[in-house]
Order: C-alpha cells, then sequence, then structure tokens
C-alpha cells in the first residue's frame, strides 16, 4: 500500500481505494482525488495535505471550517437547496477527529463533489464570471449573520495591505537571494504606490468600513461549477473565511478573474483588465449584494480591485524575493513571472479607473 492510500484509509471512507491523483492548481495545500469502489458504486473523495508553514494552527483552521459548513448547511436546507453538493462536507478520520497527522504532515479529507469543475479564466464564458459573483455574493449573505467573533484568524493580518508593504520592504532590504537588483522597476512601481496601501485598513480600524465573514481568497478556481449550466454550485477553500471587508472579495476575484491572460503569464503584451468581464462580475455581485453594501463600500469596489491587485503583487514578489517559500512554484521566476502580471494589471486598472467606476454606477441603477 502507497503512502497516500495508508493515509486516506485512516478517514471514514466507503469502498476499496482504485486510484490517487494529483488535482487542482492551488497554491497552497497539496491536493488529489480519490477514487473508491464500493460494490458497483463509484465514490471520490478529496485528500488534502494542508500547508501547516502558511496554516500554522490547522485544529482551529478546521473548527472554521466546520463552523461555517455547518452554518451553511442549515441555510441551503432552509433555501431548499442540496448541502451535499453547495457546500463542503468534511469526512472524519477514524478516531474522529477532522484531522489525521502522521510525519509532521497534516491531512484532511472532503467528499468530492460530483459534476464540477473550477474555471482557471473566464474569458471564454463570461456567464461564467457573473455565476461566479453571484456564488460568492450569495456566500457573503449567507454568512452575513455568522457570529464573527467565533472565527480564528487562520492567517493573521491576511489582507492587511500596509502590513504586507512593510513586509515587502524588509524583504528588498534583506535581499537573502541577492534577487532585488534584477526586479528594480518591479520594486520602484510598488514603492510609488506605498500610500494606496493603508486605505482600505485605516477606514477599517477608524470603523467607517464595516467588518463581515469573508472568504477572503475568491479567486475563480476556488468555486466549483456546473460545466454545462456554468451555473456556481459550491464556494471552496474555506481556510481564510475569517472577518475582513467585502472589498477584498470583491478585489480579490477581479484581480484574477477579470484578467485577460493567466496569473502568471510571461508575455505582458496579453494582460490587462478586460472591462467586460469587469461588468459581468459587478453585476452578478451587486445583484446579491447591493442591498447590505454601505455607500463607501460601493464607491470603493473600483478601487478594492486594483489594491488586492497590488497586494498579490507585492506578495508574489516579496515570495520571490525570499526564495520562493510561500506560494508553490513550477518553474524557476514562477513568482517573478506572477509578481509582474499583477503590477501590469494594477497600472492598466490605474488607467481604467474612470470606466470602471463608471461600470459600478450603471450596475447600481440597473439594481435600484
Ligand atoms: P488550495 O488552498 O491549494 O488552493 P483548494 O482547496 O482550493 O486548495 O483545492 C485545490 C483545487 O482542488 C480546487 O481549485 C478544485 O479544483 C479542487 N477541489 C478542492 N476541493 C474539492 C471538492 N470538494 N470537490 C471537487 N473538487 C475540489
Ligand atoms: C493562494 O490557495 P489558493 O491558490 O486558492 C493564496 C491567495 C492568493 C492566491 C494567488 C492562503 O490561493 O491569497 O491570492 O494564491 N492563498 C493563501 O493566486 O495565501
Ligand atoms: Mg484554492
Amino acid at each position: 500500500m502507497g503512502k497516500l492510500e495508508e493515509i486516506v484509509r485512516q478517514f471514514c471512507i466507503r469502498g476499496d481505494v482504485e486510484s490517487i491523483q494529483c488535482f487542482g492548481c492551488g497554491h497552497i495545500n497539496s491536493t488529489y482525488r480519490v477514487r473508491c469502489r464500493d460494490g458497483a458504486a463509484h465514490i471520490h473523495y478529496t485528500l488534502q495535505k494542508i500547508n501547516t508553514q502558511v496554516f500554522h494552527n490547522p485544529h482551529q483552521l478546521m473548527a472554521n471550517v466546520q463552523g461555517v459548513t455547518a452554518h451553511l448547511r442549515s441555510k441551503i436546507l432552509e433555501e431548499g437547496g442540496d448541502p451535499d453538493r453547495e457546500t463542503l462536507s468534511v469526512v472524519p478520520a477514524r478516531d474522529g477527529s477532522v484531522l489525521y497527522q502522521q510525519d509532521g504532515e497534516t491531512w484532511r479529507v472532503y467528499t468530492f463533489i460530483e459534476g464540477a469543475v473550477s474555471f482557471e479564466s473566464a474569458e471564454e464564458h463570461p456567464e461564467v464570471f457573473y455565476n461566479a459573483a453571484r456564488s460568492f455574493g450569495q456566500f457573503q449573505k449567507r454568512l452575513a449573520d455568522y457570529p464573527a467573533q467565533t472565527l480564528y484568524e487562520t492567517i493573521p493580518d491576511f489582507h492587511n495591505t500596509a502590513k504586507r508593504f512593510r513586509d515587502f520592504q524588509q524583504a528588498v532590504q534583506e535581499d537573502v537571494c541577492g534577487r532585488a537588483r534584477e526586479v528594480v522597476p518591479e520594486i520602484d512601481l510598488i514603492r510609488a504606490r506605498e500610500a494606496d496601501c493603508a486605505v482600505v485598513v485605516d477606514l477599517v480600524r477608524q470603523g467607517k468600513l464595516p467588518l463581515r465573514v469573508t472568504h477572503n481568497d475568491t479567486k475563480l478556481n476556488n468555486i466549483l461549477m456546473d460545466p454545462v449550466t456554468y451555473e456556481g454550485v459550491c464556494v471552496i477553500d474555506l481556510d481564510t473565511v475569517m472577518p475582513g471587508s467585502a472589498l477584498y472579495d470583491f478585489g480579490d476575484s477581479i484581480r484574477f478573474g477579470a484578467s485577460s491572460a493567466s496569473e502568471d503569464e510571461q508575455d505582458l503584451s496579453k494582460v490587462y483588465l478586460d472591462l467586460n468581464l469587469f461588468q459581468k462580475y459587478t453585476d452578478g455581485y451587486l445583484s446579491q449584494a447591493a442591498g447590505s453594501l454601505t455607500d463607501l463600500e460601493k464607491e470603493l469596489l473600483p478601487f478594492s480591485a486594483k489594491l488586492l491587485t497590488l497586494e498579490c503583487g507585492m506578495r508574489f514578489l516579496t515570495d520571490y524575493l525570499q526564495g520562493d517559500t510561500y506560494f508553490k512554484i513550477h518553474r524557476p521566476g514562477h513568482n517573478l513571472d506572477r509578481a509582474r502580471t499583477q503590477l501590469k494589471l494594477v497600472t492598466d486598472m490605474e488607467q481604467k479607473m474612470a470606466q470602471m467606476q463608471g461600470i459600478v454606477r450603471d450596475c447600481l441603477r440597473q439594481q435600484a
């Protein structure tokens, strides 16, 4: 029996394990699709090794996941939906725990959501992005009455962009890999935007922007969708559900999904903000969330897209400078390529800010 099979058998799975394959394109955890056979039936599971370099307290993380999924289940049932499909279901280990730990590694299992796929891009099917927005908007709505004080902060200061800027500055200064001299234009571009970094955190601290229960990692591949109808099925990757600003979720979705190219595209001439996709997402999101957002949140939606893109660019560049210790990379310079696409998007968004503001205004007018 292979190591992965031995691990998955520690969980309450049905049937005999037939195969275990690497799955998905996440940058943090290691994900596998497990196929089991029980008589004539095939059952699939999602086995994940939690990245404990990133998530220091996996038990607290799982307490969040269980609390949030239990809440979502009851909302989905009230709405007449199918909770086994529309939210994640944790499969416990045989000893009753939600995690299994071995050789310093930490594992969990979810039921696999069948007949749903995650998209890496919305360029070919813009309606995918509209529906993703509706799902993330609905996710936020379903968690609006969740007791936020019971959530653990799985990664402290996750979207504290001002802190991210300080960490970036420190990485440049320490320059542990001697890479800073290769990336002077990128460093300058970020430094020139220091003032942007504090805008949202300051408004949250001053109580001018509300804290809500937010997902905090709303990239398009963190939602499973129906491959035929392109409807949203299930919001996944709940590891960073924490109190946050709605702007983090809106901005991060745009950063990834409204880009004309993939996050690691090396030809920067292909990378720009697709205003059609921005419009689709804004429309879908506001169809769910317009009623609960404050005026200031609505006003800052376009800025949040730029802010979260700048933040992510800074994080990729910081990781590149620190020797690629945080995000998984698949080639040398991968984090630098990712940082460059984000920074290209930032400058493009700056030029398109007035158009983005116009789109938000038009969508709000249509919702009213
Ligand atoms: P990471 O934190 O590394 O991004 P995710 O939890 O997002 O990990 O999982 C990585 C990928 O695995 C997802 O983008 C999705 O394609 C797939 N996936 C994860 N959980 C499930 C599930 N329960 N059912 C089906 N596919 C899943
Ligand atoms: C990571 O786990 P994944 O791949 O869905 C990261 C996000 C970044 C994203 C960039 C916990 O998301 O914050 O925006 O990569 N998640 C964590 O693609 O750091
Ligand atoms: Mg993910």
